[in-house]
């Protein structure tokens, strides 16, 4: 038996291999889907797939019930999410995004997601050709920002070094469009393009033509900076610069956050060191891991088909080998690096290209007009004059880059008048962070974004009651133990259990390499909240000069450390 054959999983395959089998590269019967004006949603497998192409299926939560007693079908809507390798977009092509968004949704908004992209919230069935084709005419598509393949790579938003910055990025983007399914099938169904006949489907030879056991994310990283979270990400490759030229990657493999309530055989894992190569290996490399992540991969238990579970079970040292094997690469001992801190650095910096750069802080991603806050008519006030590029932080928040001196007075002053700058921005929001949730997320157990304002102010007086107010926790909310927005790297992290009720974790560190660990189960946001006054108390006085809340409580022991999660998350 060879290598590749003894680490299958064998026994009934998921039912999502049975339809992304049947699927003809991803088509099903999406477009007879789109003719049936029966219902607002996709039927059979069609719900499915159309993730692939960068859609999930919704209603609204909150009036879910209401329309039940009426004997109506939820209010079926889409949510559209785009792919932006790096998160960077020219100022016309926001113009083009924000041209959608207003009428043509139900909720208005443009949505910052934490992985460097917008989401569209609330398109009904009929207008979504229109949206891909308008998203197409400005250089966008949604191809593979979900389902069961590589999504949207992520890379570290950092305008200020630019040249190193360009460089990382321009990896960022080949390896999106070396990773992409080869399918038309996006073309053919969204943009009209020539049908291909049935019995000749393209070849998918990285992806494969069963695609990926589970979802796959990739990130790019520019120490010191880790605001892409590398140890979310099933693959990493870790910026080494020389004299600001790029020379090499360390390559990170198998992190991932999510979990199931009361299963203990899932639990967020840390990334494992690969260790250092060369340029000229990236995309081999990237390939390997995806090919043997492909073939080793568990398909036939879903909940345990990621990259993470793969590399616990065959161990790091066995997947390692293969990729080298794979890639033609011997990994040498990892290059030398730090991370200090994730957050963006809110307002203006100065490059070293001379331009500027206005981080605005933008909660919770939502980009909405509010009363007296019209965030989204600001940023479009600013790219109808701005020359430079808009980027989109792996923080939801919104970079105006490249500004020429002569206007930043003038985006400045638009900026202030809708909003998009406040005085009052505490250190603590800056660092606070939550997941989509209710009321469309249909996976969504507990509030997080419309959470997230009130539990920041509860935050803010305690840590003023201490007289730390100055300082900050990596604070972050998930809906539901998926852990979207990264609560399991968190300081402070809240996992969503049931209506007003959460999981409370402490201990992960300010520079996202230590996962937390939970302190309080079930737990009331009064509860947590007079928990959390407790801690900073302690905090307050008793810390080391600059240590972080989370370093805080692993010495004190208030939680044991999490070193290596399958071993220690649940001991
Ligand atoms: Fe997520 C599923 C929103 C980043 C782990 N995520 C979902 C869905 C699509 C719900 C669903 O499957 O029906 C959510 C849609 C809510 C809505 O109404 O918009 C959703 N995830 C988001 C976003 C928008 C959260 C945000 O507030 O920014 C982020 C979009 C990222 C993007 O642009 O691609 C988002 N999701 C993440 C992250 C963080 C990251 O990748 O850096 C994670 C944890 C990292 C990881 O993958 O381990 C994450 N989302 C999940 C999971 C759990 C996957 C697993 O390993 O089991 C699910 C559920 C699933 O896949 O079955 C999920
Ligand atoms: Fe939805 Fe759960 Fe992700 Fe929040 S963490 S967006 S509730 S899937």
């Amino acid at each position: 038996m060879n290598n590749k054959e003894s680490q299958v999983v064998t026994g009934k395959l998921s039912d999502n291999e049975r339809l992304k089998a049947q699927s003809k590269n991803l088509r099903g019967t999406i477009s007879e889907d789109l003719d049936d004006i029966m219902t607002g949603g996709f039927n059979g497998d069609n719900f499915q797939l159309i993730r692939f192409h960068g859609m999930y299926q919704q209603d609204d939560r909150d009036i879910r019930a209401e329309r039940a007693k009426q004997k109506l079908e939820p209010l079926q809507n889409l949510m559209l999410r785009a792919r932006l390798p790096g998160g960077i977009i020219t100022s016309k092509q926001w113009l083009a995004i924000d041209s959608f968004a207003g009428e043509n949704t139900l909720y208005g908004s443009i949505r910052l997601t934490a992985r460097q992209t917008f989401q569209y919230h609330g398109v009904l069935k009929p207008k979504l050709k229109a949206m891909h084709q308008l998203l197409s005419r400005a250089g966008i598509d949604s191809i593979a920002t979900a389902g069961d393949v590589n999504r949207n790579v992520l890379c570290t938003s950092n305008p200020m070094e630019s040249d190193l910055h360009q460089q990382a990025y321009e990896w960022a983007k080949r390896i999106s469009e070396h990773l992409l399914p080869k399918t038309r099938a996006y073309a053919e169904i969204w943009l009209d393009g020539e049908r291909i006949e049935s019995v000749k489907l393209e070849e998918e030879p990285i992806l494969g033509g069963n695609y990926l056991p589970r979802k796959f994310k990739t990130a790019v990283v520019i120490p010191p900076q880790n605001d892409v979270d590398v140890h979310a990400n099933d693959l990493s490759f870790v910026a080494i610069a020389q004299n600001n030229e790029l020379i090499g990657f360390n390559v990170l493999v198998g992190g991932g956050l999510a979990m199931t309530h009361g299963d203990k055989n899932t639990y967020p894992r840390k990334a494992s060191e690969f260790g250092f190569i060369k340029l000229d290996k990236v995309l081999a490399v990237a390939e390997a891991v995806v090919t043997t992540q492909r073939d080793w991969g568990n398909r036939v238990e879903r909940k345990n088909a990621k990259t993470k579970y793969t590399i616990e079970r065959v161990g790091v040292e066995t997947f390692k080998q293969e990729v080298e094997r794979r890639a033609k690469v011997q990994f040498v001992e990892p290059k030398p690096y730090v991370f200090t801190e994730r957050g963006d650095r809110i307002g203006w910096v100065e490059g070293i290209d001379k331009k500027f750069h206005l981080t605005l802080f933008i909660q919770n991603g939502r980009i909405l007009d509010y009363p007296g806050k019209a965030l989204k008519t600001g940023c479009v006030e600013i790219a109808k004059i701005h020359p430079g590029d808009f980027r989109l932080t792996a923080n939801q928040n919104l970079i105006v880059a490249g500004v020429p001196s002569e206007l930043k007075d003038k985006i400045e002053d638009i900026a202030r008048q809708h909003g998009l700058i406040t005085d009052h921005l505490s250190t603590q929001a800056k660092h606070s962070m939550a997941c989509v949730s209710l009321p469309t997320c249909p996976l969504a157990m507990a509030e997080a974004e419309r959470y997230l304002p009130d539990a920041i102010k509860n935050l803010e007086q305690i840590l003023k009651r201490h007289g730390v107010e100055h300082d900050s926790i990596v604070f972050r909310i998930s809906g539901c133990p998926n852990g979207c927005s990264r609560a399991m790297l968190a300081e402070v992290g809240l996992v969503g259990k049931g209506p007003n009720k959460y999981n409370l974790h402490l201990g992960g560190n300010r520079q996202g390499t230590r996962i937390p660990k939970m302190y309080l189960e079930n737990a009331t946001e009064q509860q947590i909240m007079s928990t959390l006054d407790e801690l900073v108390a302690l905090w307050s006085t008793e810390r080391f000069d600059d240590e972080g809340f989370g370093d805080f409580v692993i010495r004190r022991q208030i939680v044991a450390e999490v070193i290596d999660s399958a071993r220690d998350f649940y001991n």
